[in-house]
């Protein structure tokens, strides 16, 4: 049988680089249904049942963007064997913003650390051994553009759609886990234990494209609006912005731990 790989990334991280370099000319180029995003898939070369599948350049999983929601309609719900989450590495704070996310899904997800040459060029060092224990998935370096690290990379995601499904490690502060406990138990806990997060999350969020989806009965939203409202309470701050900041201060961790800037702190001279 097949495996699906999806390429995920914000846009100009090398994902259209990567995915050429990975398929050659063996792609094929539609459109995701009923809109006018392009969809592009391809066989990894040298692996004739593996499709790679690149999804739209994204920054967030929220549902604002067509893109954003192609690609998380795309992972939700055909929920392919593995994600490889292309990341600029010159740029690893934005990037992380939708890894973060991707790792909650219950999909299996290999980093690829993109721009490495230019990392590398400007002395710069990230500890990818470090950034794979945080993030609790594979890392691997890359240059899209050398076409250095990029097959590793790949069939590290191969390895990974073959291996268990992942559960998410990072946890967010307690009166938001409380509140995410309560919803997993009164709105998800039917679904695979893998998905159960996510959706809980964005439920949290009140992600309404979300709570479109799932139908939740009135009662059952009612009392999980307690909990969010408990958390919007004791933070003081909305819901969505507790997510997000929330995310930023796990990003800002990981980042004080993995990497070491040769001018931080310093006058760049450019
Ligand atoms: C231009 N290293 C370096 N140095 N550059 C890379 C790497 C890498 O590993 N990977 C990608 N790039 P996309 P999205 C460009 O197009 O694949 C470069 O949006 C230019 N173009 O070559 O398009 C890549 O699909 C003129 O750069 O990204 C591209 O994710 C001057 O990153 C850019 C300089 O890659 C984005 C660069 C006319």
């Amino acid at each position: 049988m097949d495996i699906k790989i999806a390429l995920a990334g914000n846009p100009n991280s090398g994902k259209t680089t990567l995915f050429n370099a990975l398929t050659g000319s063996n792609q094929f180029v539609g459109n995701w249904p009923g809109v006018t995003v392009e969809k592009k898939e391809g066989k990894l070369k040298k692996h004739d049942n593996v499709i790679i599948m690149d999804l739209p350049g994204i920054y967030s999983l929220s549902p604002y963007t067509l893109e954003e929601v192609v690609a998380r309609n795309y992972l939700i719900s055909e929920r392919p064997d593995a994600i490889l989450n292309i990341i600029d590495g010159t740029n690893l704070e934005r990037n992380l913003y939708l890894t973060t996310q991707l790792t909650e899904l219950g999909i299996p997800v290999v980093v690829a650390v993109n721009m490495m040459d230019v990392v590398k060029k400007n002395g710069d060092k990230i500890n990818v051994g470090e950034l794979s224990r945080q993030l609790g998935c594979k890392v691997v370096e890359i240059s899209a553009l050398k076409g250095m690290g990029i097959m590793d990379a790949a069939e590290e995601a191969v390895r990974a759609a073959e291996g268990t499904k992942t559960v998410p490690q990072h946890s967010f502060s307690g009166v938001v886990e409380h509140a995410i406990a309560h919803i997993e138990e009164a709105a998800v806990h039917n679904m695979p234990l893998e998905q159960q997060r996510w959706y809980a999350i964005k439920i949290f969020e009140r992600d309404e494209k979300v709570l479109e989806q799932l139908k939740l009965d009135k009662t059952v939203l009612a009392h999980m609006e307690g909990d969010i409202k408990a958390a919007e309470k004791e933070l003081d701050d909305d819901a969505e912005s507790i997510i997000t900041n929330e995310r930023y201060v796990y990003i800002a961790s990981i980042i004080k731990g993995c990497c070491k800037k040769k001018n931080a702190g310093g006058l760049s001279v450019s």
